[in-house]
Parts: structure tokens; sequence; C-alpha cells
């Protein structure tokens, strides 16, 4: 690529031969590598559009993030240091680029005494503008992605001291499961301020047509996670601030994509048990039916859905998890992996709510797809098991 521009309007001042506006292309080709200097216009903008970074910049560096959208969790104040340094280095790059854009389509118009086909200036391979506009950029995208690639994973650390909850997508509403409360919470979301929360995200699959990909997006939070149908993924993070913030999906899931929107309720530790203690004690607080537990349903379902992770063997023959062949009568190990004794309740609300140990990650009932008379057939069906 070259451009050419013709002397007589004088605005490049170039060194080598002088030619005529009308001179032809070829002549232009043989110029290609003749020197020009940047003019004064050019200094000037330049200046110019520093002074408008520097002004922006400094705007950028104290911006009051937390006054725009609330830092509601530990995880929002380390994204806004993310945030603020891609915008601090953004405005420059923007400024300079929209800047000469502006500058140029003045400076380098066609003037009246100019032919209709001429072509532009000389203006050609610069290569130290060349360099420093490749190595400036690349630094700082390298710098952005080290940054974010240190944080990000944070997301995902368990910490010990975590709380775990489960958040369900569902066509189109969300579903909170908290421990110790048998039936689960819609649409509203109440977290203890100061407590950090392990979110299992995941989307429902009891039926084909509501597999789909849901997202857990809380502004004030910085936090989105897509909720994929038979994954289970463990969010980290803590609420700092009390409040009610939006919990909005993110991920087009159908028709009523545009509705699926929930509350999340950070209060006090008081305010929270309270809560919680309201709830517990609603109507309709109770354990899974296992009574009605079919064993020649169960044996399908382990089939089906189990015997990817667990064998029927012993508790030593691992798959991924361990053998369940003697779940409920075995010396060797008298409790389960969660520590609570092998008792068919105790069971079941491993199914349920699935669990997370030294061997790994066992889903929850949402992503193996299974619904309580699942879960009672199963416990049902392992009670029948003796290795
Ligand atoms: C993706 C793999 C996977 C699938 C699928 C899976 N599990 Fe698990 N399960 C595990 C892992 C891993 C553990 C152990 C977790 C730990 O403690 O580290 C486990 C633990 C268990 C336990 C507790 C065992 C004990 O000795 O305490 C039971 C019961 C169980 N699973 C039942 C089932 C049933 C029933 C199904 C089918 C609906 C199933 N699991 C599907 C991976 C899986
Ligand atoms: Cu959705």
């Amino acid at each position: 690529m070259w451009v050419r521009f013709p002397p007589s309007a004088g605005h490049v001042h170039q060194a080598g031969p002088k030619d005529g506006p009308t001179v032809d292309r070829e002549q232009a080709v043989r110029d290609k590598h003749r020197r020009f200097t940047l003019d004064r216009g050019f200094w000037t903008t330049a200046v110019l559009l520093g002074i408008i970074s520097a002004v922006l910049m400094a705007g950028a560096a104290v911006m009051p993030l937390d006054r725009v959208l609330p830092e509601a969790s530990d995880s929002a104040q380390s994204i806004d240091y993310l945030f603020r340094f891609m915008t601090f280095f953004s405005i420059p790059i923007m400024v300079y680029v929209y800047g000469f854009i502006l500058y140029f389509i003045f400076r380098y118009r066609r003037r009246p005494d100019q032919r209709i086909d001429d072509i532009g200036s000389g203006v050609h391979d610069h290569r130290a503008l060349e360099l420093w506009w490749t190595i400036v950029p690349a630094v700082l995208m390298l710098a952005l992605g080290i940054f974010s690639y240190l944080e990000i994973p944070k997301y995902y650390q368990a910490k010990a001291d975590a709380v775990t909850l489960e958040a369900i997508g569902h066509k189109w509403f969300y579903e909170f499961r908290y421990p110790g409360l048998k039936n689960s919470v819609y649409n509203s979301l109440h977290l203890p301020v100061g407590v950090p929360v392990t979110m299992d995200v995941t989307s429902s699959e009891t039926n084909e047509q509501d597999a789909v990909i849901h997202s857990f997006w809380v502004p004030e939070f910085r936090v989105k996670q897509d909720m994929v149908p038979g994954l289970v993924v463990p969010l980290t993070f803590t609420p700092i601030r009390m409040g009610t913030y939006p919990l909005v999906c993110t991920e087009f899931c159908g028709v009523g994509h545009s509705a699926m929107r929930a509350s999340v309720v950070i209060e006090s530790r008081a305010d929270f048990d309270a809560w919680y203690r309201k709830t517990a004690t609603a109507a309709g607080q109770q354990a899974v039916v296992l009574a009605k537990g079919d064993v020649a349903g169960g044996q399908e379902l382990f089939s089906q859905k189990c015997t990817v992770c667990h064998n029927a063997g012993p508790f030593e023959q691992r798959k991924v998890g361990p053998g369940l062949g003697n779940l409920f009568h075995d010396p060797q190990h008298p409790k389960l992996v969660d520590g609570k004794p092998a008792t068919a309740g105790d069971v079941a609300e491993i199914l349920e709510h699935g669990y997370r140990g030294d061997m790994g990650a066992m889903p929850n009932m949402q992503a193996n797809g299974l619904t309580d008379q699942d879960v009672a057939n199963l416990v049902a069906y392992l009670q029948t098991l003796r290795k």
C-alpha cells in the first residue's frame, strides 16, 4: 500500500523530486521510499490529544466505581481494579486513534485545486511509529491477560469456612437450596453479610426441554457464571455490603429469558437467621419420601446414571467415586464420605445435594437428572446391595 500527496498542496514536506499534480502513478511507486517529515499540525494535534488523554486518564484513576455500581462482594473490588487498569490505558489508545482519524480527515481533505482522483500523501512505513503502536498495546494486553489469569481462578477457589449453597436455573426462574432446608427457595437469595459462600451453580435437566443454559449474574458482585445442565460449577465469593441487588440471567435461554430475574438480599447475620428459621418452619418442610422407593427402578437408574463413576463392588473398587456395594453395611467405612452415618436419609442427602471430597465431586440431583422419586428408588436399591 502506498499513497501520494501532491506537493503543490504542500502539507507534507517531502525530500526528493518534485512531482507535478498530474504525474503518473508509476512515478509514485518509484517514489515509494521517499523520506518525509511529520509537520507541525501533526505534532500540535499529538500534544492536544495528549492533554485530553491525561485529563480523561486522571478521571479514570479516581472515578468512584463503587458509587456507580456498588461493590457488594470481595470479588467486585478486584474486578474493579482490572476494569480501572483497562480503562486507564485504553483511553490514550482511543483518544489518539479517533483523534488522528478526525484530524487527518480534515487535514488531508481534497482542496478545490485538486483533481477528484488525486491520491493522498506519501506517508508510508514509519518504522518508529509502527513499532511503538505495536509494542505498547501488546505489553498492555499482556499485562491485562496476566492480571486476569491470576484473578479469575479466585472465583473458583474453595474456602474452607464457606457455606455451600446451590443455585439451579430453570425455565424461567432460579431455585436455591440451603443446607438443612428441605424445601427450595425461589427467586430470592438471602445471604448473611461477611460469610463466604460457595455457590454450586447448575441448570435443571429433569427433562430435555428444560435442559438449557442459563446464567448466574449479580452485577454488584461482578460475578457471572453460565449455568450449564450436567455441570456443577462452584463459585466462591463473600458478600460484603448489605442491600438488595438484582440477579440476572445473561444467557439467552428461551422466550422467558427477559423475565428471568431474581433478587439477592444481603442482610445482617441476625436478619438472615430469622429469615432462615421462618423458612425452615414454613409449611411443607419434610424429608424426601423414602418409603416408596422401588428397588428395580433404582437398579435401572443406577446402571444408567451412576455406573460411569461408581460400581456396585466394595468401597475400595473405585472408579471416580467409591464402590457402593457395601454402602449400608461396611464395618470398615461406617460413615459416609461426608462424615455422617450411613442412614437412608443421609445417603439421600448426598444424592440430592452432591458432595465434594478428597475423591472429587459427586454431582447433585439436578446435575444427575434425578427426581425426588429417583432418589428414593436409588436409596432403596443401594440398601439391597451387600458385597
Ligand atoms: C461424575 C461422577 C459421579 C457420578 C455420575 C455419580 N457419583 Fe456418586 N460420587 C462421586 C464421587 C467422586 C464421590 C466421592 C466424593 C468424595 O467424597 O470425594 C461420590 C460419592 C457418592 C456416595 C457416597 C459414598 C460413601 O461411601 O459415602 C454415594 C452414596 C453416591 N456417590 C451415589 C451415587 C449415585 C446413586 C449416583 C447415580 C445417581 C452417583 N453417585 C453418580 C462421583 C459420582
Ligand atoms: Cu435463563
